[in-house]
């Protein structure tokens, strides 16, 4: 036992409980009817303090805690247990008592995580067994240490801002949480922001409060030069200079109505109802081999009704990604109706395979330009299917 509880607990026998029995001893808690006898009501109300237990404690174990003791016992022999969960309900056995002695005593390290306070009851028979005191309540209350790290409720926050925003705008809130004692410093976090790429126009762009809410700090947004800001972001408990953890925040430039340049799905934590990015992206599968198609060339055009004929116009081309992405990223398509074709045969060519289809196409319609079209085309010599999800 620390000396600070011994002190403690002294104090609070002493100031707080003055009519309480009290042995000279500080580590010593007596039973109080002995010199109280008939005083019944008084029984009631004798609350013993709390007693406190460090958690994470070092052995050895087991570990003394406190003393239970009856002035009965200067008369009478009598004998001592503990009854309650930590006693001989579960987590059984983490308090023993001594039979005849009282000594209280913790069986293993605590962790106030799991469990803050245990409530034991403790118990005075004589020799024959007969209970010589009114059960007394014990409460031991598990004292914190900063073992835990704050931990940020996601890896990747994603925020948005748009190009024309004022300086000191809000561009959005990262949290993390911290499961030691939430009455104590060892769970109150800091965030900090340790990077920003890339550093243009300015080095910092953003700020983030004691709330985790991330602003604009500088003018020269431009989403042509930069699109996309990513931060690494700390959180730190004792208020920011304790145990810390980092996560990554992504902040995409938009346009003044809100649009922004495409990105591509493949960043983690991006759904659509947490980061409504806009436009066209098309995935190929070999589905020979379950890989990605880099490299293949895809082009998108956009059908153009003259009265007379359909004619296509070439909105995009490009090759597929290692991921086998092509993202139409120079404009966004507008709304009508599109083609997108999939150099297939060529790839097969390129395999050494014999295949069947000199290309495939998947036509689809835009209705609103402000969504999200994902394609994905799985690829086989004699075969193709085709789905949009995002
Ligand atoms: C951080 O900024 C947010 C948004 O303006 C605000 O609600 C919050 O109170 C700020 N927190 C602190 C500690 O200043
Ligand atoms: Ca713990
Ligand atoms: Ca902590
Ligand atoms: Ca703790």
């Amino acid at each position: 036992m620390s000396f600070q509880l011994v002190f403690l607990l002294f104090l609070f026998l002493h100031e707080a409980y003055p009519e309480a029995q009290r042995s000279n001893e500080l580590h010593v808690v007596t039973f109080p009817s002995s010199s109280a006898a008939g005083l019944g009501r008084q029984k009631r109300d004798w609350v013993i303090p709390p007693i406190s237990v460090s958690e994470n404690e070092r052995g050895p174990f087991p570990k003394f805690v406190v003393q239970i003791k009856s002035n009965r016992a200067k008369e009478i022999t009598v004998y001592y247990s503990i009854t309650g969960p930590g006693a001989d309900a579960p987590p059984e056995g983490l308090f023993t008592i001594t039979r005849t002695g009282g000594e209280l005593y913790v069986t293993q390290p605590l962790d106030r995580e799991s469990q803050a306070q245990y409530i034991l009851m403790s118990h005075v028979v004589d020799i024959n067994g007969k209970t010589i005191e009114d059960p007394m309540e014990i409460i031991i209350k598990v004292t914190d240490q900063n073992d835990n790290r704050p931990k940020f409720t996601m890896n990747t926050f994603l925020g948005s801002i748009s190009e024309g925003s004022a300086v000191g705008s809000v561009v959005m809130k990262v949290t993390a949480t911290d499961k030691d004692d939430p009455m104590m410093d060892n769970s109150v976090i800091g965030y900090s922001i340790l990077n920003q790429e890339p550093k243009e126009p300015h080095s910092p762009m953003f700020s983030i409060n004691k709330s985790g809410t991330i602003r604009l700090v500088a003018t020269g947004l431009d989403r042509e030069k930069v699109a996309e800001y990513k931060l690494i972001i700390r959180a730190a408990d004792m208020d920011g200079n304790g145990l810390s953890t980092t996560a990554t925040a992504i902040i995409t430039v938009t346009d003044k109505n809100g649009h922004t340049l495409l990105l591509p799905p493949n960043v983690e934590g991006v759904t659509a109802e947490r980061f409504p990015w806009i436009g066209l992206l098309v995935r190929a599968v070999d589905t020979t081999k379950g890989i990605p198609v880099s490299n293949l060339r895809i082009t998108v055009f956009k059908l153009e009704d003259s009265g007379k004929e359909l004619k296509r116009r070439e909105t995009s081309t490009g090759l597929t990604s290692a991921k086998g992405h092509f993202e139409m990223s120079n404009s966004l398509p507008s709304p009508g109706e599109y083609v997108v074709r999939l150099e297939s045969g060529a790839y097969w060519k390129q395999q050494e395979k014999d295949f069947f289809h000199l290309y495939v196409e998947s036509t689809f319609t835009v209705a609103d330009s402000h969504q999200r079209y994902c394609i994905t085309v799985l690829l086989a010599p004699f075969a193709y299917s085709t789905y949009e999800a995002c």
